[in-house]
């Protein structure tokens, strides 16, 4: 995980809902462009940026350590999810990845076919001497609340399990029950995914404060950020809560939404 960590941690930007979420409510004039996410992950100084490889292709400007999401899918589909691989391992090397992206939907009736995927990309990324990156979300029918305890905590050790380098996991709510799901991961990296847009900033940067204190690496953020009108302010902010240890209350002015 070295080119995406200063001091062992790190804050990566994340931009693959274009794909995932369809460019719907999340986007606006100025976020639906691939450019203005560039720039932010590199003035904002993002750890590493991650696209999917049609982005990727046309926007990467080489500057921020690039992770390419191998695996996608759309939200027209119904019933539990599949995600499946997109781009080669060797593609996105081709294109500049230092990471390898893969989502997991832990739960769903079609979970093993993610876990075997995910296993073949494993062992190609290292091949190559890249790492892994796991998101793994619960999720399915037979998964009630996504957020519980347990379920946060399953996802991380299922990351572990499956050779995973770091994992991108949801927030629980509140430090205590996210250090379970920190322990449960046993070293590998825990990355906090940023989630849909928080009412405020300051309740976000909580969310993250919380993530660290429960020992996570980091974030792994998108909608938090390059939603934000004023992105940069907000890297900033994260900057100094994730690198510096600012407490949130200590933050000159959090920025509201
Ligand atoms: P956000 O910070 O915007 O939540 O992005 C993190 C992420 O994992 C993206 O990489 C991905 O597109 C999205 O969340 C998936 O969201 P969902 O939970 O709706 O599947």
């Amino acid at each position: 995980m070295s080119p995406f960590l200063r001091d062992g941690r790190s804050v990566l930007l994340a931009y693959d809902q274009g794909l995932e979420h369809g460019p719907s409510t999340d986007f606006n004039d100025t976020n639906i462009d691939p450019s203005f996410v560039m720039d932010l992950a590199e003035k904002g100084g993002f750890n590493g940026v991650i696209f999917q490889k049609g982005v990727a292709e046309r926007f990467y400007n080489g500057r921020v350590p690039l992770i390419v999401k191998v695996n996608g899918k759309s939200a027209l589909v119904k019933g539990d999810p599949v995600s499946r691989q997109v781009c080669s391992v060797e593609y996105a090397v081709s294109l500049g990845a230092k990471g390898i992206g893969y989502t997991i939907y832990l739960g769903s009736e079609h979970e093993s076919e993610m876990f075997t995927e995910f296993g073949r990309i494993q062992e190609e990324a290292h091949e190559r001497g890249l790492p892994a990156i796991a998101w793994v979300y619960p999720r399915g029918a037979a998964v009630a609340n996504d957020t519980a305890k347990e379920i946060v905590a399953y996802a991380a050790r299922a990351a572990l399990e499956l050779g995973a380098d770091a994992a991108k996991i949801k927030y629980t709510g509140d430090p205590q029950s996210f250090s379970w799901a920190v322990k449960a991961g046993a070293g590998m990296k825990v990355f906090m995914s940023g989630g849909p847009k928080a009412p405020t900033d300051e309740a976000f940067l909580r969310q993250v404060q919380g993530a660290i204190d429960a020992g996570a690496t980091g974030l792994a953020v998108g909608r938090n950020a390059w939603q934000n009108a004023e992105p940069l302010k907000m890297a900033q902010s994260l900057r100094r809560v994730i690198f510096e240890g600012v407490r949130v209350d200590k933050l000159a002015s959090p920025v509201q939404a």
